[in-house]
């Protein structure tokens, strides 16, 4: 297993990239979103929050050329570092394949695209998350050790998304009135089949693995909209629709700890056997969703020394990340808990 950094758009820089290094790190997870666009609700520096207005303005509408792409990797090459994979496709990229809408054949085409991009530049993993309303209604606190500042839920949040949003991002700011249309749990796993189906067999073609988040925060419905994944079992179902070797998991373990059924380490240990997790957001949570909280790694409920043994025995030969921490209370609050979260993660591979 590799140890790795993830870093959103706009902290993509050489200073980042040594950072990573510093921290022990070899792989960097890139975001091309620009999430923070825009939006009033997030705190600079922090994983993006947001509120009922979503996180931020869609400002991409351009897919991302294989020159970006190209250049990105050399850039992190540069810095002594791989670039391990892509996260999350840019909304204005793929609105209608999640909302099932008259673009949708149009932007299946270009995700397509994208991932030949993606494979030419010799990016082996992109990751997503199908999802329409998204990571929303979490509260920000003093909820960890020391009173760090993390993020948590008290209670699931109905509030219906509004026309021109999906995935938490305006996509369309002249979108008229109103909110999305209800639709059920089946309604989207078909629009999903759809995309798994166009897309699995160019992502094999391509040398490119596509890696599924689960739902974050875990819950069947959220702003009204129902979600794909949101028990461990329910991972299962993507494979069942498609056996693709390029059919992976960008395994969230936070995420599945807020789950309220299932075992985890049964979960880790049965999918990287199978070769089907492409690469891990380890962070740590307590209690389940809709009432938990984001915590320091080595502070909630999952046992990460067993964790760490799990992947280590099945020989995984994928990148883990830190995903989110608490805030650390100086002048660098973002660095200092990945510095953190890395140092726990790296002692524990090294034991
Ligand atoms: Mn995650």
């Amino acid at each position: 297993m590799k140890l790795g950094l993830g870093l959103y758009k706009h902290m993509l820089t050489p200073d980042n990239f040594d950072f990573a290094r510093q921290c022990g790190a070899t792989h960097i997870v890139a975001h091309l979103v620009d999430y923070f666009h825009g939006g009033k609700d997030n705190p600079a520096q922090n994983q993006p929050t947001g509120g009922e207005t979503g996180w931020g303005i869609c400002n991409d509408t351009e897919l991302w050329s294989l020159d970006l792409l190209l250049s990105l990797k050399q850039r992190i090459n540069d810095a002594g570092l791989e670039l391990a994979a892509i996260e999350n496709f840019d909304p204005a990229h793929w609105y209608d394949v999640l909302l099932d809408g008259p673009k949708r054949d149009e932007q299946m085409e270009g995700l397509k695209i994208l991932i030949h991009r993606i494979g030419a530049a010799g990016i082996p993993v992109m990751g997503y998350n199908f999802s329409i309303a998204g990571v929303a209604g979490r509260i920000t606190g003093p909820f960890a050790r020391g009173g760090a500042v993390s993020v948590g839920m008290d209670g699931t949040f109905d509030v219906p998304v509004p026309n021109g949003m999906v995935w938490n991002m305006v996509y369309d700011p002249d979108a008229p009135k109103g909110t999305l249309p209800e639709i059920t749990s089946e309604q989207l796993w078909r629009s999903f089949a759809f995309f798994l189906n166009e897309l699995l067999p160019v992502a094999e073609q391509a040398g490119v693995v596509l890696a599924a988040h689960p739902d974050d925060p875990p819950l069947p419905t959220l702003r009204k909209q129902p979600r794909l994944v949101y028990q461990p079992h329910m991972y299962q179902r993507l494979i069942d629709i498609n056996s693709s070797p390029a059919n992976q998991f960008e395994l969230c373990l936070g995420t599945m700890a807020e789950m309220t059924e299932g075992d985890l380490y049964d979960f880790l240990d049965t999918y990287t056997k199978q070769n089907r997790v492409a690469y891990i957001h380890l962070r740590s949570v307590t209690g389940k969703a809709p009432h938990y909280r984001e915590t320091f790694i080595d502070e909630g409920d999952i046992d990460m020394v067993k964790v760490i043994h799990i992947l280590r025995r099945n020989n995984f030969q994928g990148v883990v990340v830190p995903d989110h921490t608490p805030q650390m209370t100086c002048s660098a609050p973002w660095h200092a808990g990945m510095a953190h979260a890395l140092g726990y993660i790296k002692a524990l591979m090294d034991c």
